[in-house]
């Protein structure tokens, strides 16, 4: 539709033959056996055009491989009479792994409604189909739920220093939910629990247990903000029943308004001798709310339900329940808010002193047999503004997609750099201000 609603149908040009439109697309069911749901066939050949697929979702990952086939100017100056010649192509595709994600940490510093939108075009170009929202966290509440209106009213307004606050109504998340969905991305909802909750403390101070002002070191306590960058250190008061009837509450408003399968509770970096219990709470009420639940790989610390997946990051956990599907978030390869090279200024270096460069995201391979995919987070400690989002993200982030779409033993950095040396133009295009990999060629562009 892109395509076609751009002029270009009557005036493709193929080899030197002017050829009017002998363009194909067809959905053939039987081609899910061979290809998944996800899988396509794209063939450009002298005679036309022509996308095959099992499934909508296939047709439109064939639209996106062809739309890297047009010259990356092609989708800011089309017009009706532009000649375009194509290479000649016959491609097969289907994903390795059914999770090709991104984290925006919205909380440390808050990203709205217009840079989500573009963060779900830029993903969809690269066939990625998952976006987490790590929506709270102890420096800022980001989603607003109606029943607990001090979480937007207080434990909205702060950020850590330097960074937005703000938060999304739950129209701007529906509206984030729909766009995702037409580019078949599935928003992850995060709220953070039990640890790393004091924005939520702040709003409802009933949560804290008594004893929180003696914890040591003293943090921010109510009704002070926290705008810091230490974590692990704040937590729901677990005996009490305020706390679980607040989970509860928040639970049912966010799954209600949620489109996809999954809610996130977050769990990890706490120490409390009710946490295993805790999780064990949530992960049943997220049940019974018919969502599958997520959680930081920490939470298979407890009898967790089988449906649990665990998203690993430091992959230092034992798990209890054997068998639990695996998201891979390794921090030595996926945490792109650690530097693009050793010394960047404004990046994490807790996991990797000298940064993870793009070679190291591309060379990420999964033993876990259990690993349905990947998924990049960037925390928002350093990541004050769009355009440093931008930079922690792009190259490295189609690097994880092609993980996603790749068997290991089809990969070979050398060929990626030099197929994505021609993709300088595109991201700019597309307004990134990307970081220029050394390891790349780039061709001619501008940076945006
Ligand atoms: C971890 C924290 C996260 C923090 C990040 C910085 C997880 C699951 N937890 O300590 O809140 O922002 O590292 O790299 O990553």
């Amino acid at each position: 539709r892109l395509l076609v609603s751009a002029g270009l149908k009557p005036t493709m040009v193929q080899g030197s033959q002017q050829n009017c439109g002998n363009w194909q697309i067809e959905i053939d069911e039987n081609l899910t056996g061979k290809l998944g749901e996800e899988g396509y066939v794209l063939d450009i050949r002298d005679n036309g055009v022509n996308l095959k697929a099992g499934t909508n979702v296939g047709l439109f990952y064939a639209i996106q491989t062809l739309r890297q086939f047009f010259p990356a100017e092609v989708e800011k100056t089309i017009s009706s009479n532009s000649k375009i010649n194509l290479k000649q192509a016959y491609i097969e595709d289907s994903p390795e792994f059914s999770w090709r994600g991104t984290m925006v940490d919205v909380s440390r510093s808050f990203f709205g409604l217009e840079y989500l939108k573009a963060h779900v075009d830029r993903m969809a170009l690269y066939k990625m189909n998952r976006l987490h929202l790590h929506l709270t966290d102890d420096q800022g509440w980001r989603i607003e739920i109606k029943s607990k209106p001090r979480l937007t009213e207080v434990a909205s307004k702060s950020s850590v220093k330097g960074g937005r606050s703000g938060f999304l109504t739950q129209e701007e998340y529906k509206e984030l939910q729909d766009y995702a969905a037409k580019r078949n991305i599935i928003i992850i909802p995060e709220i953070d629990m039990p640890g790393h909750i004091y924005s939520a403390l702040l709003a409802y101070p009933e949560l804290n247990c008594p004893e929180f002002s003696n914890i040591e070191p003293k943090k921010a306590l109510p009704p002070n903000i926290y705008d810091g960058y230490d974590v692990g250190w704040s937590r729901f008061c677990l005996d009490k029943p305020e706390t679980y009837e607040f989970v509860s509450a928040v639970i049912s408003e966010l799954a209600e308004i949620t489109q996809g399968p999954y809610i996130h509770m977050g769990g990890d970096e706490i120490e409390d001798p009710l946490y295993e219990e805790f999780v064990v709470k949530a992960d049943s009420i997220i049940n019974s709310y018919n969502k599958i639940p997520i959680g930081w790989e920490e939470v298979t610390k407890a009898e967790v339900s089988e449906n649990m997946i665990s998203q690993q990051w430091t992959g230092r956990t034992d798990s209890v329940v054997e068998g639990l599907k695996v998201i891979e978030s390794i921090c030595s390869h996926f945490y792109l808010d650690h530097g693009n090279t050793s010394k960047q200024p404004n990046t994490a270096t807790w996991c990797k002193e000298d940064g993870i460069n793009l070679q190291e995201v591309y060379d990420f391979s999964a033993s876990n047999p259990n690993v349905i995919g990947v998924e990049a987070p960037v925390w928002t400690e350093y990541v004050l503004d769009d355009a440093s989002m931008d930079n922690r993200f792009w190259p490295r982030a189609v690097a994880v997609a092609e993980i996603g779409w790749t068997p290991q033993g089809k990969r070979n950095f050398r060929s990626f750099t030099d197929r994505l040396a021609g993709h300088g133009a595109r991201l700019s295009n597309m307004g990134i201000y990307f970081f220029q990999s050394p390891e790349v060629k780039w061709k001619d562009h501008k940076t945006a």
